[in-house]
């Protein structure tokens, strides 16, 4: 690759995604609607919001390869979920069908499924059950990479990442955890195996307790090198002995599968 997109790139991942894949290409493009602080000599700031057809159409020209954190990245009222995640990919596919072919990682997200009890286990071929408009944006994502890959072969990794934080923050953590590490040696794989397709992949470290079952990618050799373990102690004292009805407790999607529509 010669430039690598990674949208998103004044958010938490984005940001993290600068460290960890900026060996990947010469130059990686930088992408937000928020400024982005301090940029490197191998960096390339462009801003950009995703609703803006012609913006994007630009952003992806001369691109190899697209990192795409940039959206809503929880529950909100639908118009700016409607702006970032919908017709944001829309754009975003048209784009990489014009200027491409280029791979995409695209940051889908386990409230695509958040109305799944956390008995059940899931494989990649499991029933949607989105808990909010934010789950239900992820699912159009997911379903326009398909569309995508289906009549312009275009690929895409759509990583339904569970909880992708510094560590594990609460209980329900302990199952949905994904390092850092483990994104990025996932987005890495996903770019440079020699034949990706169209994969849902649970985002999600090595936990004991995790829901997801990852078999039917193992051709990636992706492994997950981190788990939630050295967290559980901590975080069950922190909250002894919860409510099972709690939301976070009951739902996969944990406190989002509670909320309320808002307006
Ligand atoms: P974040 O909220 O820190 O970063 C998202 C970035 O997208 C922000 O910098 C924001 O300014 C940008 N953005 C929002 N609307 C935009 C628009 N209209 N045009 C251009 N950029 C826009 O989120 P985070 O945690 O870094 O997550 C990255 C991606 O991964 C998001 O798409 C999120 O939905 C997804 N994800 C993250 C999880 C996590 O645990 N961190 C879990 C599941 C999915
Ligand atoms: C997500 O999709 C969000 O982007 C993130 O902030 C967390 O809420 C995560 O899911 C989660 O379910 O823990």
């Amino acid at each position: 690759m010669n430039r690598l997109l990674i949208t998103g790139a004044a958010g938490a991942l984005g940001s993290a995604a600068r460290d960890h894949l900026a060996d990947l290409a010469p130059v990686l493009r930088l992408s937000d609607i928020a400024d982005i602080a301090d940029p490197r000599p191998n960096e390339e700031i462009v801003t950009c919001d995703l609703a803006d057809e012609a913006a994007v159409r630009d952003l992806v020209r001369g691109c190899d390869g697209i990192v795409h954190f940039g959206g809503i990245s929880s529950e909100n009222a639908f118009e700016p979920i409607l702006a970032a995640n919908i017709r944001g990919l829309y754009n975003l596919y048209e784009a990489v069908r014009a200027e491409g072919p280029m791979r995409v990682v695209f940051a889908s997200s386990n409230h695509t499924i958040g109305f799944w009890p956390q008995t059940r286990r899931l494989d990649a071929d499991c029933t949607l059950r989105p808990d909010g408009l934010y789950g239900v944006s992820k699912a159009f994502g997911e379903d326009m990479a398909l569309l995508y890959y289906h009549k312009f072969g275009i690929e895409t990794a759509r990583v339904r990442i569970g909880s992708c934080f510094d560590r594990p923050r609460d209980r329900r953590m302990l199952a949905t955890w994904l390092s850092y590490r483990d994104m990025f040696t996932l987005a890495r794989r996903c770019l440079t195996v020699p034949v990706l397709g169209c994969p849902v992949i649970w985002g999600v470290s090595d936990n004991r307790d995790a829901w997801w079952d990852n078999s039917a990618v193992s051709y990636l050799g992706w492994k997950p090198q981190d788990s939630s373990e050295p967290w559980r102690a901590e975080l069950e004292a922190a909250d002894p002995d919860p409510d099972p009805d709690r939301a976070d407790v009951r739902w996969q999607g944990g406190a989002f599968a509670g909320m309320d529509i808002l307006r």
